[in-house]
């Protein structure tokens, strides 16, 4: 309603969370150079638009990269309610930090806001000898338990190499929950950036 232009599609927000070092940008960065359509200057932060059709529709899928921002996680909060779907990565090597990033995650799924939120789970770094496979991070993050209530799927992948990263955005694109509105992306980007902008000078 109210938008005009034969190319509209309607957008997925999808959040990127995860601990520093994941593998975040990594991973952005790779699938920008394979599907990706636009890239708004960051602010300190990262988002790109991929292009994707689903249910004979095209879709507008913006990943936003909210992880690691100390400072600009309370305004993210404001952001879950409108997200399509949950990413989280996870450095699947830092046996170290595992329980860090279950923790995180546990935190960010009790959000009212990301009730029902579909949730993909990145085994980062697969390409790194020792690191946790599928089976065994479902097991250390309990899974079925921690995802009670939504749809979850965990997919090993490597931003270094590319190993699994065009099925890890497949997956997304597959079970990101569609606003029933058609919307103008790129405003709403733009909107969005303008209010982080704001937000995040004082
Ligand atoms: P973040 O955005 O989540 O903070 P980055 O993480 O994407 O900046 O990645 C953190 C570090 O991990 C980077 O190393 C990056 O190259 C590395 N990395 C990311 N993905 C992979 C992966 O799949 N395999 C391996 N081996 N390394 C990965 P540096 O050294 O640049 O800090």
């Amino acid at each position: 309603m109210g938008h005009h232009g034969s190319k509209s599609s309607v957008e997925a927000r999808v959040l990127l969370l995860g601990l520093d070092n994941a593998g975040k940008s990594t991973l952005l960065y790779k699938l920008k150079h394979n599907v990706s359509v636009s890239t708004v200057p960051t602010i300190g932060f990262n988002v790109e638009t991929l292009d994707a059709r689903k249910n004979r529709k095209n879709i507008a899928v913006t990943m936003w990269d909210v992880g690691g921002q100390g400072k600009m996680r309370d305004h993210w909060k404001e952001y879950y309610q409108s997200a399509a779907a949950v990413v989280f990565v996870v450095d699947a090597s830092d046996v170290a930090r595992l329980e860090e990033a279950r923790s995180e995650l546990e935190k960010a799924l009790r959000s009212e806001h990301l009730r029902g939120c579909p949730l993909i789970l990145l085994a980062n770094k697969q390409d790194v000898s020792g690191a946790l496979t599928v089976t065994e991070m479902k097991d250390k993050f309990d899974m079925r338990k921690m995802c009670a209530g939504r749809d979850w799927f965990v997919q090993p992948c490597s931003g270094s190499t590319g190993f699994g990263v065009a099925e890890a955005f497949s997956r997304v694109v597959q079970m990101v929950k569609l606003p029933s509105e058609p919307g103008a992306v790129k405003e709403n980007i733009k909107d969005t950036v303008h209010y982080l902008r704001s937000n995040s000078k004082q």
